[in-house]
This record gives structure tokens, sequence and C-alpha cells, in this order.
């Protein structure tokens, strides 16, 4: 069992539910899904609550939290042409910078551009197998079911931690296969959580806080690369990602040893100064 602090237990409790596998960190878990946006509003407010105010677009704040819903990208930037990794910390800077074993981005058009919504440019099957969080705009990975999320602090390229992340997914239909994996702010590992499934073309919500923060998120959505066929029965499911929301991306503290390294130069100039004045 998970070491786990009293005031997170009761979350955390449900949070097992979710569990692929999980470290001794305490995380606390907020999840739903269902058939509409209906079915997951109140998970997704609830989270957004934990992480306080939203931030907006650009500066650096000591509290609250970021949104990416990808229904503002340019139709330039959105499908059938790739996002630049680096469009919601340069573009619109939110803090974050993405990279894919894959060999990119993409956000889904919008219907005013005349290219296929919600990825039928990929595969003709996907707009009646999908639907928005928020209209009309999703996200994914090309060439790859995997998306590495890094924090800085908005616009600029130094390194930052977040106090939690969550994201909205559609058509999740495999069990323990769409997922996150976590890392802490000291970079270890924090274990990974399951994203609930649901029925086929519905919406599922996953959201993590952790007062040992996170500086990399990794996500697996479903088990394909985008454009395949989805076939359920030979383990092939197909899922894209809306909203993200996350923590305000804050600076990675000073390591101990620099601070002690630190500390011993104070102390040698102090009795510097006594011994000169000795
Ligand atoms: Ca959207
Ligand atoms: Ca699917
Ligand atoms: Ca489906």
């Amino acid at each position: 069992m998970p070491k786990i602090s009293t005031t997170a237990s009761t979350v955390v409790a449900v949070a097992c539910l979710v569990c692929v596998w999980s470290s001794s960190t305490v995380a606390a878990v907020f999840t739903a899904s269902g058939v509409n946006p209906a079915a997951i509003q109140g998970s997704v407010d609830n989270f957004r609550a934990a992480l306080g105010a939203n931030n907006g677009v650009g500066g650096s704040f000591a509290g609250g939290r970021r949104e990416i819903n990808w229904d503002g990208v340019p139709d330039l930037f959105s499908a059938p042409n790739n996002l630049p990794a680096n469009f919601f910390n340069s573009n619109s800077p939110r803090g974050v910078v993405f990279s894919t074993p894959g060999t990119g981005f993409q956000v889904s058009a919008n219907t005013a551009s005349g290219t296929p919504v919600r990825f039928g440019n990929l595969n003709a099957a996907y707009p009646a197998d999908t639907q928005t969080f928020s209209a009309e705009r999703l996200f994914t990975a090309i060439n790859s079911n995997t998306v590495q999320i890094d924090f800085f602090i908005p616009g600029t390229n130094t390194p930052a931690t977040v106090a939690g992340f969550g994201a909205v997914f559609t058509d999740v239909e495999l069990a323990s296969t769409t997922k996150y994996t976590v890392f802490l702010g000291d970079g270890s590992s924090g274990g990974q959580f399951a994203v609930p499934v649901a029925a086929t073309g519905g919406l599922s919500f996953l959201g993590l806080t952790d007062p040992n923060r996170y500086s990399r998120i990794i996500i697996e959505s479903g088990t394909a690369v985008p454009g395949a066929n989805e076939v359920l029965t030979n383990n092939i499911d197909v899922v894209f990602m809306d909203d993200f929301i996350y923590g305000e991306p804050q600076a990675v503290p000073e390591p101990a040893s620099l601070i002690l390294l630190g500390t011993g130069l104070v102390l040698f100039l102090v009795r510097g100064v006594r011994w000169r004045r000795g």
C-alpha cells in the first residue's frame, strides 16, 4: 500500500482503482468518464478548483493553473499542418514543450477550414468515433501514440515543475492502455496512472496533483499510431486528446548541493573577514 497522508487518503483510495502501478508518492487523483462533456464536467471543475485560477497566456504567477484547449490554434498550425513542439511556450507562452518518438504533432481542423474535423484527415472513420470536450479541436502526436510534456517558466528556457496535470481524452476503450507516466519535481519516477475507459466515442478525464510536484508527464494515448483502423479485438485502440489543465509552472528549487556550496562560501568569506580584522 503506498504511503499516504491523512488529508489525501480519501482521494487516494479512489486513486488505486486507476493505478497501473504506483510509487510511494502522495497523489490525489480526479477521474471521470462518460458519453458526453456533462459526464466529466464535475471532475474537471473540481480539478481546476484544486489548482486555482486560470492564469491564461504569458507571465509568471505564484499559483493557479494554465489550460490548453487547442481551439485557438490558427489553421496554419492545424491539420493537415503540424503544430510546432514549442507553440505553447513560444507563440502562446503557457510553459509546456512537447516531444515524441514520432514525427510531430497535430491539432485537428475546424469546420470552416474545409479539412475534415477530428482527424478525418488521418482516417475517414475518426470523426464518427470521437467528440470534443471543448469544440472543436483535438490534439495528437503523429506516427506515435506517445507525447512527452516538459514544463518551463512560460516564455523561457528555465525548467519548471507543476503542482498537478490533467487531460481529457476521447474514445478510450481498452483498460490500462491510455496512461500517464509521471516524473516528480526531483526527476524521480512517480509511477503510472491509467485513464478510465468510456464507451466508443466517449470522453475520459484523468487529473493528478502531488505535493512533490511534476517535472515531466509522458502520455500514451491508446495503443495505435494515429491513422490506423481501430480494431479493439486486435488491441488496436485509437485515442485523441483534448483539454490539458496543469498547475502554474514554477522554477525548480536550487539543488541541495549547490545550496551547501553557497553556504560554505559564505562561511569562508565571513572567516576571511574576521581573520583580516584579527
Ligand atoms: Ca478542444
Ligand atoms: Ca478508441
Ligand atoms: Ca471507438
